[in-house]
């Protein structure tokens, strides 16, 4: 016996994941909905061996559905997320708009699935912003052998963290580069993104940060320990699909380079790849349509006395959204919402 589940954004980038990764993963499945806006309404989207007519998620109605993966924005999910909420049908929501209620549990499984019962409160689960979601599955093991003080972490981030519009707004620039009458100017980005980086995603905070700086503090100190320092800069570089970091740590107690990368390699959702010779690291492009968060180049931090540096890279779209959204249904299903 399965689960009525319903994906809603079904057409976008990560809809489409969050339905391939359901089929992959064999996740047990009676029947399943693809919601979208009126706009593409009757639109087909593939589900396994399956293909699916996307139903109108205004008059959809969630009552005796069991969960609900919402891959839509904020404005979308404050309009139906509480509506499917109340009707019974568990939310895990990728849009950011519940992820700092103290009611809703942010959940990355590798790292506090226990929190998963507070779903209870509202009916709703948080999946984080992607370019935590990656950092803290390589932060928690770390932590709970060496405790962390504080992390600074530099992102190289893809455009398909900015959904389609961001693909292709590279991809169209990219072309035009070679053609100079097709002239494709900054839209979705501030500035031009073919053949160069933006240190600048989502919008400004009053001390200068952004929000998506701001998002990796908050989100961290959530999700592992409020007691973390952390301390971002976002960049938005012209890879297609998955997020790079450049992370340091500055850690309480001494933490030798082997040891580190011995736990890591032990720890769930991490693969270690790192071999000190040309090429024995992973780029963005080898870990696309991967599950495992990559950590290379791990090396000790002379200049501090606790300190480790990384390189931590994911598909964006898959662990930093659709994928940790289906595992986070995964412990739901297994802890909370038992069938058969
Ligand atoms: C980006 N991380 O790469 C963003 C996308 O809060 O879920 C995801 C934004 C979010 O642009």
């Amino acid at each position: 016996m399965g689960y009525r589940i319903a994906i809603v954004g079904a057409t976008g980038n990560v809809g489409h994941e969050m339905l391939n990764i359901l089929a992959e993963r064999e996740f047990p499945v009676d029947e399943i909905a693809a919601l979208a806006s009126r706009r593409s309404l009757g639109s087909e989207v593939s589900f396994g061996e399956k293909t699916l007519v996307t139903q109108d998620l205004d008059t959809f109605d969630f009552s005796g559905w069991d969960m609900a993966l919402f891959a839509v924005g904020s404005d979308a999910t404050k309009k139906y997320a509480p509506k499917a909420a109340a009707a019974g049908c568990v939310v895990i929501d990728n849009s950011s708009l519940y992820r700092y209620d103290p009611d809703v549990p942010l959940i990355v499984p590798e790292v506090n699935a226990d929190a998963i019962e507070g779903y209870k409160n509202k009916n709703i689960i948080a999946n984080p912003n992607c370019s935590t979601a990656q950092m803290v599955v390589a932060l928690k093991p770390l932590h709970d052998r060496a405790k962390i003080k504080r992390v600074v972490v530099s992102t190289y981030q893809s455009v398909s963290g900015a959904g389609k519009e961001g693909m292709d707004e590279l991809w169209d620039q990219t072309k035009s580069m070679y053609n100079p009458t097709d002239d494709v100017p900054a839209k979705k980005f501030q500035k031009q993104i073919a053949f160069n980086v933006i240190p600048h995603i989502d919008v400004f905070m009053e001390d200068g940060t952004t929000k998506e700086e701001w998002k990796m503090v908050a989100e961290t100190k959530k999700i592992v320990d409020p007691s973390i320092k952390v301390t971002a800069t976002c960049v938005r570089v012209p890879v297609f699909v998955g997020h790079s970091e450049a992370i340091n740590i500055e850690f309480e107690d001494f933490l030798d380079e082997d040891e580190a990368r011995d736990i890591l390699r032990e720890a769930p959702g991490i693969m270690v790849i790192d071999k000190r010779e040309d090429g024995g690291y992973v780029t963005p492009v080898e870990c696309v349509g991967d599950y495992a968060t990559f950590i290379s180049r791990i090396r000790q931090d002379s200049t501090i006395e606790n300190g480790l540096n990384m390189w931590c890279v994911s598909d964006n779209l898959r662990k930093g959204a659709a994928l940790n959204a289906v595992q986070i249904a995964e412990v739901l299903g297994q802890r909370c919402l038992k069938k058969g």
